[in-house]
């Protein structure tokens, strides 16, 4: 599907950021199905958009699990465009794998060069292969503080309930931050005026008409 397929007004827009064979495409395939399918392919992005209920409200959500990421100079130009079409990001990295785990700060960068607060949340995958554990949990946490952001340790393979826990957290955060913005947007003086009429005493003989509110 080509982007400008896109939804018109998605509510929002996630990508997944991770070194391969960290879980990306089971994590995607997971929160979006609530499937594992166990083998996913990886020879090309996959843009995917459904609606879902979140606390009771339909949402248009995108998802974007990228393809390989080849080194080099395209690497910057991928992630750049992949980071200005996404409002939202997924830091992956596998629990097993401490490639994975040392090269997220290195996206973490690209994401801020393009977006001085990334949305962003931490994902450490693969938790249901404890035996096999190269990162500790407090390492993640400490990561996760760096990035000021939160951290979740789950398992694509084992239940889709923290999966999906992680993206509605995500996905509030956008709400959050859209909401800000819009009121960062709104022009001043009626932001004064609005704060006077409601400093006021609320009484009908007391309201600003719409003439004073500039
Ligand atoms: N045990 C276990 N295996 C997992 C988990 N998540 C993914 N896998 C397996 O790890 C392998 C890689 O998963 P993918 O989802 O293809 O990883 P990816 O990050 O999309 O990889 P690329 O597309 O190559 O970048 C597959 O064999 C998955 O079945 C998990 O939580 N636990
Ligand atoms: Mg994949």
């Amino acid at each position: 599907m080509s982007r400008r397929d896109s939804f018109k007004s998605a509510d929002a827009r996630i990508v997944l950021f991770g070194e391969r064979n960290v879980g990306k495409s089971a994590v995607a395939v997971r929160f979006i199905t609530k499937r594992f399918i166990g083998e996913y392919d990886s020879s090309q992005d996959f843009h995917y958009q459904f609606q879902t209920n979140i606390k009771d409200e339909n949402v248009n959500i995108e998802v974007l699990d990228p393809g390989p990421i080849p080194r080099g100079q395209n690497r910057d130009r991928i992630i750049l465009n992949h980071t200005l079409w996404g409002d939202s990001f997924v830091l992956i990295y596998s629990i097993t794998d401490r490639k994975s785990f040392n090269s997220i700060m290195n996206f973490y960068q690209s994401l801020c060069n393009v977006k001085p607060k990334p949305v962003v949340i931490l994902m450490a995958n693969k938790s249901d292969l404890e035996h096999k554990r190269k990162v500790l949990k407090s390492e993640g946490t400490q990561l996760a503080e760096l990035m000021k952001c939160p951290l979740y340790e789950c398992s694509a393979a084992d239940g889709f309930e923290s999966i999906t826990q992680a993206f509605h957290d995500l996905y509030h955060e956008v709400l959050k931050k859209k909401k800000e913005r819009k009121y960062s947007l709104s022009p001043r003086p009626l932001r004064s005026a609005m704060g006077k009429l409601f400093r006021r005493n609320s009484t009908k003989a007391n309201l600003l008409s719409p003439d004073s509110l500039v």
